[in-house]
């Protein structure tokens, strides 16, 4: 009977400590296997065009089942964002993927795409309708999945991640938002910062506190694709404007936003990573830690550890250039990854 008994603690232990190899072999290299990454994309759509290329993006890994869409958090003051959001889902035919906003701020219009891409285009919701708080969207979508299910994914300044961070046990969960996340979410992989140090927009503006929570304390692995990642990817010229028919909303959103004259791909970068993270566009850096100071500035400490990483250069931006084109106007080849 004993021998049984110390058979039985000898296995727990054994599958207990490749349990946890296991645990931090995947920190940075989460999604082996075949299946969705369900994520959720926190996003700033109204000042840069990056977020709109970087929901066509999304559009196109759900259409191929590579990413499941959760939700979309509108971190935005503009009172189009969350209907041009609305549009472009209706518009990949996923009229009811749910979209949070941040909950009594004032709204005022400052895009150039978002006005003209909710009008233009079928929408759900009217300007400015009432749509669910963002911190209980998030707080609803992580209680729905599976523990260490979820990546999320942000693309601007983190105010409705630190309302998350910061949210009490309530009616929909008794856990509070840092518990959650720290059940839930497998990673964050997030567009913001300069590395090895600077001064980056969603970071310091328009919410530096936000980022000094957040980053503070995130307890899970989260990786940084920081400002000079994106700048050198030129994206949504020529090769957009010629692949897509004239009536669609991101061909739409690069007219209005430069007529076609290519923008950088800051926050499609933190996409891409999200869904291929053992894919080889970048390596990263993981031996330190970033911190923030009170007006957004950031730099990364070396030998201090703190599930933190950032991208490094490794593919020719050429070539990232074109994955990304490719995904935003809908073709998707797996054997680049
Ligand atoms: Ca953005």
């Amino acid at each position: 009977m004993h021998k049984i008994i110390y058979l039985i603690l000898f296995v727990s232990l054994v599958l207990g400590g490749y349990s946890l190899y296991c645990k931090s072999m995947s920190v940075f290299s989460s999604d082996e296997s075949n299946r969705e990454v369900v994520l959720i994309l926190d996003t700033d759509i109204d000042s840069d065009v990056d977020d709109v290329g970087t929901l066509a993006m999304l559009h196109t890994l759900a259409d191929e089942k590579i990413v499941k869409i959760l939700g979309i958090v509108v971190t935005s003051d503009d009172v189009y964002a969350a209907q041009c959001v609305d549009a472009i889902n209706h518009f990949y035919s996923r009229p009811d993927i749910p979209i949070g906003v941040e909950k009594d701020i004032e709204l005022r219009h400052h895009s150039k795409y978002t006005k003209e891409i909710s009008e233009e285009f079928d929408s759900d919701l009217g300007v400015g309708q009432k749509l669910e708080d963002a911190t209980r969207l998030y707080r609803r979508l992580l209680t729905e999945q599976k523990d260490g299910a979820v990546v999320v994914v942000t693309v601007g300044h983190l105010t409705n991640l630190k309302n998350l961070l910061e949210s009490k046990p309530d009616d929909i969960s008794p856990l509070s938002g840092l518990e959650l996340v720290e059940r839930k979410v497998k990673l964050w992989s997030c567009m913001g910062g300069r590395f090895p140090e600077g001064k980056e927009a969603n970071f310091y503006r328009p919410d530096p506190q936000s980022t000094v929570v957040c980053v503070e304390n995130w307890s899970g692995p989260v990786v940084f694709a920081g400002w000079e990642i994106g700048n050198d990817i030129i994206t949504g010229g020529e090769y957009l404007k010629s692949s897509l028919p004239i009536h669609h909303p991101v061909r739409r959103g690069y007219q209005l936003y430069n007529d076609f004259q290519g923008r950088q791909s800051w926050d499609q970068a933190a996409l891409l990573y999200a869904v291929f993270p053992t894919s080889p566009y970048w390596s990263i850096e993981d031996k330190g830690l970033c911190l923030v100071a009170a007006d957004g500035s950031n730099r990364w400490e070396k030998g201090l550890m703190r599930n933190h990483g950032y991208l490094i250069p490794r593919m020719p931006v050429d070539k990232i250039s074109q994955k990304l084109d490719e995904l935003m106007v809908g073709v998707y080849k797996a054997d680049d990854n």
